[in-house]
């Protein structure tokens, strides 16, 4: 399991830092879903087993904050065009995913929309291990939608439902924080965490070359 482990990973910045809504105090799997609906052919309701039963991808891949740090870990679940497909979604231009987390009493939600077919081209996955482990909490257990060309503000974390939708909108945490709608990588200056130093991105989208 060694080569799973990401190197420098006590230097990753805390995930409660930027945990707007904040994460929820407990879960209790056997009540968990993810339901898929809107703009489908069949809403799904998937427990964690469901998903587990799925085909699965083990990838290593780089995600990326919008305040300029960066760490590459191996992500564990599944693609998102499996149960975009299993809903009976035809993948068109002009359709949004809006996510939304499960949340807390106190904060309510956190939600971020993103770009169904930019999304399912760039393979997306519904993450639910790191590293060979379970999510902790506090980075998104149970499942975590990762479109790894986008910022970190992009990929909800405790993910409860994912809506088809044709409205792309900016989520309320977002609007607040002054984020930007696409949320796509722009080329500058990170904080590369597992690699202990600063280093220039070239392209727009997700980081591929180191
Ligand atoms: N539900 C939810 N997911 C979220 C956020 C959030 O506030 N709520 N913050 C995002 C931001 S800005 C970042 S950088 C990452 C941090 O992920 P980490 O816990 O793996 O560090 O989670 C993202 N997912
Ligand atoms: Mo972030």
């Amino acid at each position: 399991m060694s080569n799973l482990l990401t190197p420098n990973l006590d230097k990753k910045p805390s995930s409660l830092r930027y945990y707007q809504e904040g994460p929820p105090t407990s879960i209790d799997i056997s009540e968990w879903y993810l339901s898929i609906n809107g703009l489908v052919n069949k809403e799904l309701t998937l427990s964690y087993n469901d998903l587990l039963r799925l085909p699965q991808v083990e990838e290593s891949r780089r995600m990326v904050c919008v305040c300029n740090w960066s760490i590459r870990r191996t992500w564990k679940g599944v693609l998102l065009s499996t149960v975009m497909e299993m809903a009976g979604v035809a993948i068109l231009d002009n359709q949004y995913l809006k996510q939304t987390s499960i949340g807390t009493k106190e904060k309510g939600v956190y939600q971020t929309t993103i770009s169904l077919s930019d999304a399912i081209s760039r393979r997306s996955i519904l993450v639910h291990t790191v590293d060979g482990e379970p999510l902790p909490m506090e980075q998104g257990y149970p499942l975590r939608l990762f479109d790894f060309g986008l910022y970190g503000y992009k990929n909800v974390k405790g993910l409860s439902t994912l809506e088809v939708t044709d409205q792309y909108e900016l989520g309320e945490w977002e609007q607040r924080a002054g984020y930007d709608k696409s949320g796509l990588i722009r080329p500058k200056k990170y904080w590369i965490v597992d690699l202990k130093k600063w280093q220039f991105v070239e392209n727009a989208g997700e980081v591929t070359e180191f």
